[in-house]
Order: structure tokens, then C-alpha cells, then sequence
């Protein structure tokens, strides 16, 4: 039964005539969500095999942070940075603590969060370092994916997110990923300002590098006197088994940049950390959001991190990807070529004659009880809430074995 059914057709239909055709969904219309698990309106419950793209880490609706939310949302909401709260200090000292920062740049959207990330490094290039104005240079890799603004997707090597969309916004340099010969090279030029990377490429298909790529990165940037920024907005907050997938390595980026599990999925909540070289090269009116910052999001904002503390969360990811992984690799399915991933960031590669393969099994998955999207056709990201139990995996495990039959 791959056909939506009644009621589902009926919230299916009202998306397709009057919402913009910007999104190619599973035909899935939810409900409600608790934990690991989603129900669609006609009752039927998922397992959450995408979290909002890793944004609910904590897992849906977690009770810890539904309270501050409420709670929150009955003092005061929003006061704009023209006051101050008596949240944003709290929150403030709070996140820079936890991470090791002098200072927090609080935005809404990830891609909000990236575009401040690089304003602040063009600032350091000229306030800082003494490049020239005009001419700083960013390093970025291909097939990133920081999000959607006209700038970020001036260095998009995917065309279906920049065709069409220009003129372009000029001082990128695109180099391989997990190529730190190409970013040597790069780093030459004296008018670089900062290196942004993925620790891992999620949208590219969840792609790790090699061991001590971040490493070696790092001590590059810093022989070049160059900022490593570091879009942990995916990969951070527990997603790969450390608190910033970064830890891997001992990497400390220069500017680290947060969002999604930020919120446990709630409300956009983006952040930006740096020290204050860096951070205090933005004076009062240079940057800001109406939204950033504001009480309810610092709120929320902390107890998300709270949560990701107190449950351990990291551990339990990086416990339960090692496990993942390899029961993955167990069920020796022809149509799997690849199992790949870091603590609950995981992708499996499907090989099979039909281009549709994935989409299909997606869809099977989605009957047999598991939500799962596939990205680049080939490539399904099976990343769930890190609150899943060991028993709650083997389950899924079942369905998705169970699932792989509709490819015979
Ligand atoms: C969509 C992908 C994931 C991100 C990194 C910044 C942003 C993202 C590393 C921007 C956002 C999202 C956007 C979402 C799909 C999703 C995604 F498949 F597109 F790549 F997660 F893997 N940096 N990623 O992954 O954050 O502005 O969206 O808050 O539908 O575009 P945002």
C-alpha cells in the first residue's frame, strides 16, 4: 500500500495546491511525535529514522524542554535586542561555558548562524589579520551544504541549489573534501581568511573523512594564520558520538557553528562561538536578528543542552552507532554496498539496476513502520533520536531487514 490513504490525501492535496513546490516528501502526513516515535493522522506509528535532519536529538517532544518552553512562553517571548532580557546573559554564560568560548552570536536558522559565521571572519581578515577590504578568501569544500541563502549557495557545488539563482557572491574557494593536499595548496594565498567545513558532509550522504582530517586541518589553518570554522550544525550537539563531532579529534575550531538539536527541534535556534578576537570585530549595529536571542530561545536553548548532558547522550550515540553499524552490516544484503557513519549519523548506499531503488525501499520502510528519506537517489540517512534504546534498534533493524525484500 504505497498510495496514501483517505485522510492523508486529503492534508497531501491541501500542501500541493497552495504550499510552493520547493519539497518532494514521503507521502507521510504526522501528527503527533514522543521520543523516537511519530503517528500519522490516520494513527499508524513510526519510528523516526531522520529527527528533523538531527535536530531532535533529544527525540520529539522531550518533557524537559516542552516545560521551558511553556514556562517560558507565559513570562515573555520576545523583547528584541533593543532591551536586554534577564535570559540572554544566563544563556550566554551558560553555552560558553559548556563549550569553551568567550563569546555567543545567538541567530535563529542554521544558515542564519553560517552567515554570521562569515561576516566575522571577513571582519578578523581585515580587522585582524590585515588583509586588504574586498579581498578576503574562504575555503569551502565540494558538495557542502550550509544552507540556503543567496550567499551559501554562491559556493554550493550542487547545481538543483545554485542553478538559476545568480550573480553569485565572489571570494569562495572550492577545494576536494578530505583533501588536505588541496587545502595546503590553497592556504598559500595570503588573502585567505578561514577554511569552512562539515566534520562530516551530511547532505552529501553522511561522507566521514579520514582519521585525522580535522586534525590536520587545524594545524594548517593555524601555520597559515587562517580561522577553521567548523558547521557543526549537523554533526554537533551528540549527533556523532561527541558533544562536536570535532572532540573526534581534539579539534578546537576557531569559530564553531550550532543549530538545529540547539532547540531539540522546537524552534529555530542557531548559535555562533568564537573568542573575542574574533567575536568583538562586530559592533553594536553591524549584525543581528530581531529573533536572536530572545527569551523563549534561551530558554529552550538550554534546556536542550541540559538534556544532551544529563542523559549522556554522546556516550549512548556513540555506544549505539558502533552497534548500528554493525548489526547494519550483519544482515550482508546484496543491495546494501556501503554502511557508513559516526555514532548515530549514519547512511547505508543502495546498489541496485533501478535508479528509484531507494525511494522505493523508503516507502516500504515507511509501511513496515520506519520514516527514512533518501538523499543523492542512492543514499539513505538512518540517524534516529538519540534517546533510541539498544531493543528499539534491533527493531528497526527487523524492519528494515524485513523491508529490503521489496528490492528481490
Ligand atoms: C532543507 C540536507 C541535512 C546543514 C548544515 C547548515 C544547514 C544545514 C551542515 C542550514 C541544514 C538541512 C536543511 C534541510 C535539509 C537538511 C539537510 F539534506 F539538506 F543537507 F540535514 F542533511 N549546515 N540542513 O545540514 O540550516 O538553515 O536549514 O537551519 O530542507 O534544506 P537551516
Amino acid at each position: 500500500m504505497t498510495q496514501a490513504t483517505y485522510r492523508s490525501s486529503y492534508y497531501l492535496e491541501l500542501e500541493e495546491k497552495y504550499g510552493a513546490h520547493n519539497y518532494h516528501p514521503l507521502p507521510v502526513v504526522l501528527e503527533r511525535g514522543l521520543g523516537v516515535h511519530l503517528w500519522d493522522v490516520e494513527g499508524a506509528e513510526y519510528y523516526d529514522f531522520l529527527s528533523g535532519y538531527s535536530a531532535v536529538n533529544q527525540g520529539h517532544c522531550h518533557p524537559k524542554i516542552i516545560e521551558a518552553l511553556t514556562n517560558q512562553a507565559q513570562r515573555l517571548t520576545l523583547t528584541s535586542r533593543a532591551f536586554h532580557s534577564s535570559l540572554l546573559g544566563e544563556f550566554s554564560q551558560y553555552i560558553t561555558a559548556l563549550f569553551g568560548y568567550n563569546k555567543v552570536l545567538p541567530m535563529n536558522s542554521g544558515a542564519e548562524a553560517v552567515e554570521t559565521a562569515l561576516k566575522l571572519c571577513r571582519r578578523w581578515a581585515y580587522r585582524v589579520k590585515g588583509i586588504a577590504e574586498g579581498s578576503a578568501k574562504i575555503i569551502v569544500c565540494s558538495n557542502n551544504f550550509h544552507g540556503r541563502t543567496s550567499t551559501i549557495i554562491s559556493f554550493s557545488t550542487d547545481p538543483s541549489s545554485y542553478k538559476q539563482f545568480g550573480p553569485f557572491m565572489p571570494g569562495f574557494v572550492q577545494i576536494p573534501y578530505n583533501d588536505l593536499a588541496a587545502l595546503a595548496t590553497a592556504l598559500r594565498d595570503p588573502d585567505v581568511a578561514g577554511f569552512l567545513v562539515e566534520p562530516i558532509q551530511g547532505e552529501a550522504g553522511v561522507v566521514v573523512p579520514d582519521d585525522g582530517y580535522l586534525a590536520t586541518a587545524r594545524q594548517l589553518c593555524t601555520d597559515a594564520n587562517v580561522l577553521l570554522i567548523a558547521d557543526e550544525i549537523q554533526t554537533g550537539l551528540c549527533r556523532t558520538g561527541k558533544m562536536l563531532a570535532c572532540d573526534h579529534e581534539d579539534v578546537r575550531p576557531d569559530v564553531v557553528i550550532l543549530g538545529k538539536a540547539l532547540s531539540g527541534g522546537v524552534m529555530p535556534i542557531s548559535a555562533v562561538l568564537a573568542d573575542d578576537p574574533i567575536m568583538l570585530t562586530i559592533g553594536p549595529g553591524e549584525h543581528g536578528s530581531t529573533f536572536g536571542g530572545n527569551p523563549l530561545a534561551c530558554a529552550v536553548a538550554m534546556a536542550s543542552l541540559q538534556v544532551l548532558v544529563d542523559e549522556d547522550l554522546a556516550v549512548q550515540s556513540e555506544v549505539l552507532g558502533d552497534y548500528f553499524r554493525k548489526k547494519l552490516e550483519d544482515l550482508q544484503s546484496p543491495f546494501i554496498s556501503e554502511v557508513r557513519g559516526k555514532g548515530l549519523l549514519n547512511a547505508i548506499k543502495i546498489d541496485h539496476p533501478d535508479k528509484d531503488a531507494a525511494w522505493k525501499l523508503c516507502l516500504r520502510m515507511k509501511e513496515n513502520g520506519l520514516l527514512a528519506k533518501p538523499t543523492h537517489s542512492d543514499k539513505i540517512r538512518l540517524a534516529p533520536p538519540l534517546v533510541i534504546t539498544k531493543e528499539q534498534l534491533d527493531d528497526a533493524i527487523k524492519i528494515i531487514n524485513k523491508s529490503l525484500e521489496v528490492l528481490k
